[in-house]
């Protein structure tokens, strides 16, 4: 037997016993690599006289050919191999059902649902919503609102200031909704009848306390408003948000700088193993701060106190949702957890209606 036929047999063997990609390399490098025993032959053909390089130079090209097919076949056969083990175990259950549509697994936060419900309600008693800057003028936020200069009211807020500009006036993020209220009075002629959903920010942070919660105000401006409507409208609030047929409530006096006078509103309830249950019951609940908006404020917004009067009332949207939703800590609200809100949250395409019900 020849040099080259005992060699190919040799590395078609090895070819053959090569058990996967990285053994079969070594093959390779082993015939056709720089130091390899094909490629040594190979150069052994410019020494040769001619006559022999004639017949040796088919000989060992016809050799590194074969091998080379060899080589592609044996790693075409291995890729087969990985494709079909592959096959074997993804197997694909087409019984299982399909993933669930966006739109199906989405859920809206509670406070968007609120707000829903809360525009719902109040549109329903001829309500616009109105709306303003986060960021607000010490004028809108405080002065306007009758809060005298320099008066400790105005640090009890707990405001977040900005820095003072070259003029000395400092911007703040708003403590409350009511600079809303101002803008509308300023931009708009009565009988104004509004309501203001939005985000509020005071520096406080503890277990009932967020930096940022929300709240929603309401303001009625017109030729005979009083509080015997104040009273109605907010009854009537409660009714439907809580969805009960009827609520007991109670008007205490109180102080704010921007009515006159001034209330707060509870409402009775009944507090069973932790849940509470509005309309009966021997508790009583502070829900909302109200008022007559005092003469000073109407001035100061353009309109003349001996001819118009306006009632407004203010409540944290945050704890109304804690109270109708049975949802324990405030600060779950703002951590941005997908397992409590797909717990707590609210399917997108369920609208409130009045007819078809706030809640699912
Ligand atoms: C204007 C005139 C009057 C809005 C009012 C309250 C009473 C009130 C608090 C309730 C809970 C805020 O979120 S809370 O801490 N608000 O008690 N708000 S009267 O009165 C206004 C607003 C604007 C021009």
């Amino acid at each position: 037997m020849t040099d080259t036929v005992q060699l190919e047999q040799t590395i078609l063997a090895e070819i053959a016993g090569a058990s996967d990609d990285t053994a079969l390399e070594g093959v390779r490098v082993a015939a056709l690599g720089k130091n390899g025993s094909i490629t040594a032959l190979l150069k052994t053909l410019g020494t040769l006289p001619p006559d022999e390089r004639k017949t040796q130079g088919p000989l060992i090209n016809g050799l590194k050919d074969r091998v080379n097919a060899a080589l592609v076949a044996r790693r075409d056969a291995f890729k087969n191999a990985a494709l079909e083990a592959r096959l074997n175990t993804e197997s694909v259950d087409v019984t299982l059902p399909v993933r669930e549509a966006p739109a199906e697994i989405g859920r809206l936060h509670p406070i968007t649902q609120v707000v829903d419900e809360l525009t719902a309600i109040f549109a329903d008693m001829g309500f616009a919503v109105a709306e303003g800057p986060d960021i607000e003028t010490d004028d809108y936020n405080f002065t306007k609102l009758n809060f005298p200069e320099n008066h400790p009211a105005r640090e009890m807020h707990d405001t977040f200031f900005f820095n003072p500009k070259p003029d000395g006036s400092r911007l703040l993020l708003r403590t409350h909704t009511s600079p809303v209220q101002v803008r509308t009075m300023l931009s708009r002629k009565p009988p104004i009848r509004v309501i203001i959903p939005g985000r509020t920010y005071r520096s406080d942070s503890d277990q009932t306390h967020t930096p940022m919660f929300h709240q929603v105000e309401g303001l009625v401006v017109d030729k005979g408003s009083h509080l015997g409507h104040l009273k109605w409208i907010l009854e009537e609030f409660c009714k439907a948000f809580f969805e009960v047929d009827r609520v007991k409530m109670r008007f205490r006096p109180s102080f704010f700088p921007f009515t006159e006078p001034s209330l707060e509103v509870d409402i009775q309830c009944r507090r069973d193993k932790g849940e509470i249950r509005f309309g009966d019951g021997d508790d009583w609940l502070e829900i909302l701060g109200c008022g007559m908006v005092h003469p000073n404020v109407l001035r100061n917004c353009g309109l003349d106190p001996d001819e118009y009067q306006g009632f407004a009332w203010g409540m944290g949207i945050d704890r109304i949702a804690m109270l109708k939703y049975g949802m324990p800590d405030l600060r779950a609200f703002f951590d941005a957890d997908v397992r409590w809100l797909s717990h707590y949250g609210f399917r997108p395409l369920d609208f409130p209606t009045l007819a078809g019900g706030l809640s699912p």
